[in-house]
């Protein structure tokens, strides 16, 4: 049977704060903590944990190789002798936000009948743009069964593609045909627009979706300046739900009526700028939760800690459960490593609708699994790195050995050598 699968990135050994990401105010203010891989790494296992106990489930992907030694060869330098910028870059663990992995278009929704998958390039950021050929790797061998899955490489450069980050898809339910909306932002702002139109249109082609339950739209300005550098801060859809800030779209109207024509039994919850500002929907991640739905049917969000600590965004959600909205249950997780660097519950996951017994069972979250997962990390992931310790080489070993240590537990030792 299909069903909705969650894929969490691993937090790898190698999180840190180095501010890399202009544009995401979380990534730019922490810069220069002192970050905790191994806290970071238990509080993404939790959270899977968690998920898996309600009834959902839960797969995961690897965390890449750090530092990256094959995307400074092909700079022409090493760690040893890279400068402290490049260096940064090919240590980062950012692979861990699976939502900027791929696109995934569900089989019911495409002409050939298989579930296709596009690789994100993640070309605007320097530390993103050496992901995507271990990602490929990595959805090569868990979605390897041709009869049901398509794999595609990224969108060539320079369109900029930053995977589900910037996807929404609205269905009756997750196994029926869904309307894709692909969201794209426009430069001039002050910040990076990461995702553009021209790579959603190559996605949406390559996927073999039907025009008439396609949509494109604009991102507004003023969510991008405000800090919304994927639409995944601002808004997020599940079935027949789309849940939304007033200010996340260009054309909010014209996007709204087309949905409905689209999907008549959509239910739009948008939540109005003066009941919780942009500034606070950011801060929060109120819209960065996961909107899933439990075996009983309901709708649940899975937020973070931030969500119930900023006051306007935790009243109305007590409000909205309270009242009669679609969104029955909250579910609230600490996950504040990964959060300092602006990275949410909705970030860290990757969502396919598939039948499990055609994925690779390596990459799925059982009990034990996670059990083992967790022993690893609790005995390999280093405690602390400072951004000082970016250059130390026992660092980089130890990163190496722990990630090493992990495919050889989950017997993905494949994994362990250069994508290509
Ligand atoms: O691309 N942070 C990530 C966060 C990605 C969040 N993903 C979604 N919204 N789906 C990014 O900006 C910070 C890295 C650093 O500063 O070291 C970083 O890459």
């Amino acid at each position: 049977m299909r069903t909705e699968i969650n894929f969490d990135g691993i937090v790898g050994p190698s999180h840190n704060y180095a501010g890399l990401s202009l544009g995401n105010l979380a990534s730019t203010r922490n810069f220069g903590k002192v970050s905790a891989p191994r806290a970071a790494a238990l509080q993404g296992i939790a959270k899977m944990r968690a998920n898996l106990e309600r009834g959902l489930v839960q797969g995961f992907f690897l965390p890449q190789r750090r530092p990256d030694a094959v995307w400074l060869r092909r700079l022409g330098t090493t760690m040893e002798d890279a400068v402290p910028g490049l260096r940064a870059n090919a240590f980062s663990a950012s692979s861990m936000w699976a939502a900027n992995a791929a696109t995934v278009s569900p089989a019911p929704d495409t002409a050939d009948g298989r579930c296709h998958l596009t690789v994100a390039n993640l070309v605007t950021m320097p530390h993103r743009s050496h992901e995507w050929r271990e990602t490929l790797a990595q959805l090569r061998l868990a979605f390897a069964d041709e009869r049901h899955f398509a794999v595609h490489e990224p969108v060539p450069p320079p369109f900029g593609d930053e995977g589900a980050a910037n996807h929404m898809r609205l269905c009756a339910h997750h196994d029926a045909p869904g309307v894709e909306v692909f969201v794209y932002g426009v430069a001039g702002g002050p910040f990076p627009a990461r995702q553009h139109r021209e790579a959603s249109e190559a996605v949406a082609r390559r996927h073999g979706l039907t025009p008439e339950r396609t949509v494109f739209a604009r991102q507004s300005d003023e969510a991008i300046a405000a800090g919304a550098f994927h639409n995944d801060v601002v808004a997020v859809a599940n079935e027949r739900v789309l849940f939304t800030h007033e200010l996340a779209f260009a054309e909010r109207d014209a996007l709204y009526g087309s949905l409905r024509d689209k999907l008549p039994e959509i239910e739009i919850v948008e939540v109005p700028a003066r009941a919780v500002s942009l500034a606070d929907a950011i801060r929060s991640y109120l819209f960065n939760a996961q909107l899933v739905t439990l075996p009983s049917g309901e709708a649940a969000l899975v937020l973070p800690g931030e969500a119930q600590e900023t006051p306007a965004v935790w009243s109305w959600l007590e409000a909205h459960v309270a009242g009669n909205g679609p969104i029955r249950h909250l579910f609230v997780h600490d996950l504040r490593e990964s959060m300092a660097n602006g990275g949410g519950p909705a970030c860290l996951r990757l969502r396919v609708v598939a039948d499990p017994g055609t994925i690779d069972p390596r990459f799925l979250a059982t009990p034990d699994r996670l059990d083992r997962i967790e022993a690893l990390v609790a005995r390999l992931w280093p405690e602390q790195i400072a951004v000082e310790d970016i250059g130390s080489p026992a660092l980089w070993a130890d990163c190496l050995a722990a990630r090493a240590a992990l495919c050889a537990e989950l017997g993905l030792d494949e994994l362990d050598r250069p994508a290509f």
